[in-house]
């Protein structure tokens, strides 16, 4: 996507089920209305009317084959990107997704198996070729996620049920492209909620001081 002077900037967090993404990106948002910043939160699968009932459809189906699967999310995606995110971009405020287009190639490639020459190939022709600016994976272990969401206590979705090798494939993935990627960073996601949303402002101040810089909870 073409920059510009005032587009904003676009954060997405990611991690493995459990993680605390979406407290995160609840934080984040809290954080931005406090500080007067215009901003918009998101979710994917998700974040538009189209985009939730492909949610209902993907996380609560019995069977879902590969392919649908990543078909659906992009469809999703591509109507998150042309209906939510570009705009907004393009109106110069921040933009923060609860997954975007690594979970795709954590759980579509690494999970399913998916060839990821043509899934990253179609994942593009679905974004347009926008990618968030900063991704941050929420790094905890597996075994961390699953007890956060047993607390919780909400029957598991499609994905949850996945068994054990899946997610540690997804894991696994998560890890490995945060190594390779520039745009990509872990944070350590196991301390208490209010110390990973420090972790997170801190690096987004070192990151983007222009718009968090001088950040504190
Ligand atoms: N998917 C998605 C794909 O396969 N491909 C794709 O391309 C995309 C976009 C989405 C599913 O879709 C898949 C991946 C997912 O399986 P979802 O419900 O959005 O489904 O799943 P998650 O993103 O995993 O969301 P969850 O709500 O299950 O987990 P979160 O958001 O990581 O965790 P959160 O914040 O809801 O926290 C879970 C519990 O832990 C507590 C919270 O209070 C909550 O009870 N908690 C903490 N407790 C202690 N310490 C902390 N630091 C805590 N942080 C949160």
């Amino acid at each position: 996507m073409e920059r510009s002077a005032q587009r904003g900037r676009f954060l997405a967090l990611e991690g493995v089920e459990g993680a605390g993404k979406s407290t995160q990106v609840r934080l984040l948002g809290d954080w931005l209305t406090r500080h007067g910043l215009p901003h918009v939160v998101t979710r994917e699968p998700g974040g538009t009317a189209l985009g939730e009932q492909v949610r209902r459809a993907l996380l609560e189906s019995d069977r879902v084959i590969p392919r649908a699967e990543l078909l659906l999310m992009l469809a999703a995606r591509a109507t998150l990107v042309d209906e939510v995110v570009k705009p907004a971009l393009e109106r110069g405020v921040v933009v923060v997704t609860d997954r975007f287009s690594l979970s795709t190639l954590a759980y579509q490639v690494r999970g399913r198996g998916l060839p990821e020459a043509e899934v990253r190939r179609l994942n593009t022709f679905a974004t347009g070729g926008l990618e968030p600016d900063l991704t941050l994976v929420l790094d905890v272990p597996l075994g961390v996620g699953v007890q956060r969401l047993d607390r919780r206590g909400r029957a598991p979705d499609r994905f949850e049920q996945a068994d054990a090798d899946f997610h540690a494939r997804v894991a696994e993935a998560y890890a490995e492209f945060a190594q390779h990627e520039k745009t990509i960073k872990r944070v350590d996601g196991t301390g208490s909620v209010d110390e990973v949303h420090a972790a997170i402002l801190a690096l987004l101040g070192r990151r983007f001081p222009e718009t968090f810089g001088g950040a504190a909870v």
